[in-house]
């Protein structure tokens, strides 16, 4: 079954979903097959591959980690660069909350011709970053300007457009490493009025966390520094994910 089928099946079920993020540049040799150990034992639902700005190239971390796991690979490239037709799936990402044609469409036109070649399914997402406190590296490598986290109003006509223009998935995103998560009224107020699936990340660093942005209306959850920093806490994860009721949206 196609990766986005299967992310359109979960949520018409309800079923809440956990992507692991692998910045290339963190996991590198040992560590990444180390990482990949716990993956095998926690069994998230996606591994994300991807950075703002990576030094390790792509396709070697994709090819590692598809020799260690049977986990679907997707590719959350932070540039062109990061291409690789050897993963599962492409999030062909539009950053929607900027004003900046180099993200909004730019980089999709130059991948274009290699994403066409490769045949790898390719899942437009409007890409939405919003205020986390600080600067993140999304923000300043972008060079667009987070929505505030306190205009849930723009950030929801921001992700109607976005599903208005055939992006299947909006991703709000708060930055990876974010001093604050996307605020809860505002996940909320998204998931009431949007059809398609929602990617929640940044800052996520708790099981109390990842329970509150579930209930709020995230499908997907992306986590990546925690893990990184403790990577047993996926096995918590994993276990406290299974157990959260279906359509258990509830926070406004
Ligand atoms: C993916 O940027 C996030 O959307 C990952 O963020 O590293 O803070 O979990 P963290």
């Amino acid at each position: 079954m196609k990766i986005y089928n299967k992310i359109a099946e979960n949520c018409a079920n309800g079923k809440k979903m956990l992507a692991v993020l692998i910045d290339p540049d963190k996991y590198v040799g040992e560590r990444l097959v180390r990482f990949l150990e716990n993956i095998n034992a926690a069994q998230p639902d996606f591994i994300f591959v991807g950075g703002s700005l990576t030094f390790e190239p792509t396709e070697k971390t994709i090819d590692t980690i598809k020799r260690h796991t049977d986990i679907p690979v997707i590719l959350f490239p932070g540039n062109v660069n990061q291409f690789s037709g050897n993963a599962d799936a492409l999030l062909l990402l539009s950053l929607i909350s900027g004003r900046n044609a180099e993200y909004l469409i730019n980089q999709a036109v130059t991948a274009a011709p290699a994403i066409y070649h490769s045949k790898i399914e390719t899942i437009p997402v409007g890409y939405m970053l919003i205020d986390s406190g600080a600067k993140t590296s999304v923000e300043y490598i972008s060079n667009t300007a987070p929505i505030p986290a306190d205009k849930t109003d723009i950030a929801l006509a921001t992700a109607l457009a976005g599903e208005m223009l055939g992006n299947k998935i909006i991703y709000l995103e708060a930055g990876s490493g974010a001093k604050n998560h996307v605020p809860l009224p505002m996940i909320s107020a998204l998931k009431k009025h949007l059809s398609v699936p929602i990617i929640v990340g940044g800052g996520i660093r708790t099981a109390e966390t990842l329970q509150a942005v579930f209930a709020a209306g995230a499908d997907i959850i992306v986590m990546g520094n925690a893990l990184e920093e403790n990577p047993e806490l996926l096995l918590s994860l994993r276990a406290l994910n299974a157990t959260l009721p279906a359509n258990s949206s509830t926070a406004e």
